[in-house]
């Protein structure tokens, strides 16, 4: 995935056209722990913000300075609103704490509130202590109150707002925490008190919502080395809840913490929650991946399987990135454009005949496609063969090229609506594949 404005402009190509449902979701900055919300018929996404750390102690370990929000109507195209709350501004927090962790924000009767833990500063005070920071818009600027949240010592605020207007928060700290808020939002109106009923193992980052009429309080929870995604029932926001068992198992791939949301959009809905795709080697940067939700008919919820695919339909006429497969076979492979700087994206690589990568839902709109483009190198040429769910596939012929290079072919297919899309090597050795895109 190449998001380099310079070589598109040297292709002649301009910066617009760079659609991507694909995860990770966001491309140009590490998002953990993101909180998803549905405000003004968009998905507002809170994330915290991994950063390499410019203190010693914390080299290795989490490093966050502030927050950004980002939205988005279509869980594809996403805007950067940039900064909402920094560590310098927070009145009680350490001003070079870095430990702006997990998020969460809520809107109730004209007001955005933003929760956030954050390193209290002062002669000793320790730990973690969770603030709220007040917006009229979901995109901030917040202002943070001058204290945190009296009662609660802990990270990964949560805040369920049930129908009736009512708002509890829970938290990690010595198990998982909570307790009902006061009608103003920024006190607790009952003391904290342990979630009772989960299964052992370490528990944080929960988040708690309501449908029809059952509230779920998922988290993550280390049931062997890492974390997986695991939930609970109940008939009321305090419990007593009932353990169900996992939404997603622990990642194979090494990434020691998964913090997540779940929401629904226009009628799905959706798990948001983070993975080290831009930092392999260290899984303290992490970026934010969306994937499909699917309850039962008696409301439990089934494994979600994580895909680099994601979620919606990616358009034809965009630089599709077919490294965020579907399906991949043997002598298929992906890797990084550029190993010094990993947000420039992945590249497929094909290297045996039959060799052959999947990509779904790709839309072609009502006007048929008749010209395919693919970004590729083939040091000694080659034929790809291009295949559309439902139509006949079709030959590509590969020049030679050390370089990359855009092969344009005529595409002998009429395609229209919504395919899946196959591309295999025919003949050649070592073919990557940047993108494809249609016209
Ligand atoms: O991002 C820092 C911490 O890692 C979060 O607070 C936890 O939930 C875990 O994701």
């Amino acid at each position: 995935m190449k998001r380099s404005c310079l070589l598109a402009l040297a292709f002649g190509l301009t910066a617009q056209g760079f659609v991507q449902a694909q995860n990770p979701i966001i491309h140009d900055q590490f998002t953990a722990d993101p909180t998803a919300r549905v405000f003004k018929g968009k998905v507002y996404l809170y994330p915290s913000h991994d950063i390499p750390s410019p203190v010693d102690r914390l080299k290795e370990w989490f490093c966050m300075a502030d927050y950004h929000v980002f939205s988005s109507e279509n869980l594809t195209d996403w805007t950067d609103h940039g900064v909402i709350l920094d560590q310098k501004d927070v009145p009680w927090g350490k001003p070079d704490g870095y430990s702006m962790w997990a998020p969460d924000c809520v809107y109730k009767d004209g007001t955005y509130y933003f929760y956030f833990p954050d390193a209290p500063n002062g002669e000793g005070r320790r730990g973690f202590a969770i603030g709220v920071a007040t917006s009229k818009h979901p995109e901030g600027p917040f202002t943070p109150l001058d204290q945190p949240i009296e009662g609660v010592n802990g990270i990964d605020p949560c805040v369920l707002l049930d129908k009736d207007n009512k708002a509890y928060l829970f938290w990690g700290g010595g198990g998982l925490r909570m307790a009902r808020l006061k009608d103003n939002m920024t006190e607790l109106d009952s003391e904290p008190q342990t979630v009772e009923g989960l299964p052992e193992g370490f528990k944080e980052g929960p988040f708690a919502f309501e449908r029809n009429g059952k509230y779920y309080l998922t988290f993550p929870w280390v049931e062997d080395k890492t974390e997986t995604l695991a939930y609970a029932m109940s008939d009321n926001p305090m419990g007593p809840y009932t353990f169900k068992g996992k939404i997603m198992e622990q990642s194979p791939t090494g990434c020691w913490t998964n913090h997540h949301s779940i929401v629904e959009y226009k009628g799905q809905w959706y798990l948001f929650y983070h993975h080290n795709d831009y930092s392999p080697e260290f899984d303290k940067r992490r970026s934010t991946r969306i994937d499909s939700l699917f309850f039962n008919a008696d409301g439990t919820i089934q494994l979600v399987r994580p895909t680099l695919r994601g979620v919606g339909l990616t358009d034809a006429r965009s630089q599709i990135q077919i490294d965020r497969y579907s399906d991949i076979t043997p002598g298929a492979s992906i890797a990084f454009l550029n190993e010094d700087n990993k947000f420039e994206g992945w590249k497929t690589i094909l290297d045996s005949k039959d060799a052959t990568i999947r990509y779904n839902n790709v839309d072609f709109g009502t006007k048929a496609a008749q010209e395919v483009t693919v970004k590729v190198k083939a040091p000694s040429g080659g034929h790809l063969r291009i295949a559309l769910s439902g139509l006949q596939p079709f030959t590509m012929k590969l020049p030679p090229s050390k370089e990359w290079v855009l092969v344009k072919d005529h595409a002998p297919v009429s395609a229209t609506g919504v395919h899946d899309l196959s591309v295999s090597l025919v003949s050649g050795t070592s073919v990557e594949l940047d993108w494809m895109t249609w016209k």
